[in-house]
């Protein structure tokens, strides 16, 4: 008994010692946290860009990226990293609608519908979001788009009145007001706790894409996708400037250089797949389809009244955003 106690006391000393020393010695760890699951391109893209920068600085700094929400959830991690609970972190930018309305651009539905535009969309927005993110402490080091985004439902879905009293799953401010004015019932439920909401009812619908769909094997509880490409919503991966700022100017560089790989692979790897997602859910069973004329103008009105909206609360700064969006 004794000995095992002296052993196992010893065993601790060496090991709180071997991690002081890891500290001192191994530079910076930095604990970047993600929403989405660990196989999704989103969240490999990220460790790909983790495992880069740790390699390069030699372990000067290490990334260390801890998916599905498993460190913050998918609503805490934009706040986490402001506070500097996290130093960096990825969060879905049209998510962002509290903090700022601008962030919202990346969802308003047929603004921008294809790869193509969306990027174009990204560059018109960009300067817009980087100034909210510089007043909150931030720093933008890349974005990525998910897939665009289509209607997933129980039943068959012809126009907007079908979608009546569904309950449905939003990701964000304007997909529950998007809902709304479909007359759905709306609830916000981050994709990490998407099976469990559609096992349980409290789902019956969403918009999203493909790539969720897929990850959540959503075909064990919804039958049909309409491909209505709505828009392709982006996560972005936001630095805390204050940690920023701790670094040293050759490891800011190499954080900023495989940021724009990144960057380039994740919009890559985002094009590559899309097709590929729809493949998934029709081998699963699923009826794809593209929406019908009734539920395309449908989601026409809508997105032009949520447009509306959208340009009340962002007055000038929303309408620079779009008319310079429009002239490229
Ligand atoms: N998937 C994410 C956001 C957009 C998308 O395609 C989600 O459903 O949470």
């Amino acid at each position: 008994m004794t000995i095992f106690a002296k052993t196992s006391t010893l065993a601790g000393a060496i090991l709180a010692l071997g991690l002081t020393a890891g500290i001192t010695f191994a530079g910076e760890k930095w604990d970047m946290p993600l929403a989405y699951s660990a196989t999704n391109y989103h969240s490999e893209n990220a460790a790909a860009f983790a495992k880069a920068v740790t390699e390069r600085t030699n372990g000067d700094l290490e990334i260390v990226t801890h998916p599905s929400g498993s460190l913050f959830k998918g609503n805490e991690i934009f706040g986490a990293v402001r506070r500097g609970l996290a130093p960096i972190g990825e969060r879905l930018i049209s998510a962002l609608g509290n903090e700022d309305a601008i962030f919202e651009i990346d969802a308003l539905p047929f603004l921008a519908s294809s790869f193509e535009a969306s990027k174009k969309l990204y560059d018109a927005s960009k300067p817009a979001v980087e100034k909210v993110l510089d007043e909150k402490g931030l720093m933008l080091l890349y974005a990525v788009p998910w897939p665009p985004q289509g209607l997933y439902a129980n039943k068959p879905i012809n126009a907007a009145s079908d979608m009546q009293g569904l309950k449905f799953r939003a990701y964000n401010a304007a997909t529950s007001r998007l809902a709304e004015l479909m007359g759905a019932v709306p609830t916000k439920i981050e994709a990490a706790e998407l099976s469990q909401a559609f096992a349980t009812g409290v789902a019956q619908s969403m918009i999203s894409s493909g790539s969720t769909g897929y990850d959540r094997k959503i075909w064990e509880h919804v039958k049909y996708w309409y491909d209505v490409n709505g828009w392709l919503p982006k996560n972005m991966v936001i630095v805390n400037k204050k940690a920023w700022a701790g670094l040293d100017e050759a490891t800011q560089m190499i954080v900023l250089e495989e940021a724009a790989k990144a960057e380039a692979n994740g919009w890559a790897k985002a094009q590559e797949l899309s097709n590929w997602y729809a493949e998934q859910l029709k081998k699963n069973g699923m009826v794809v389809e593209g929406p019908s004329p009734a539920l395309k103008t449908d989601f026409e009105k809508i997105g032009a009244t949520m447009t509306e909206e959208w340009l009340k609360r962002t007055g000038d700064t929303g309408k620079a955003v779009i008319d310079s969006y429009k002239k490229m």
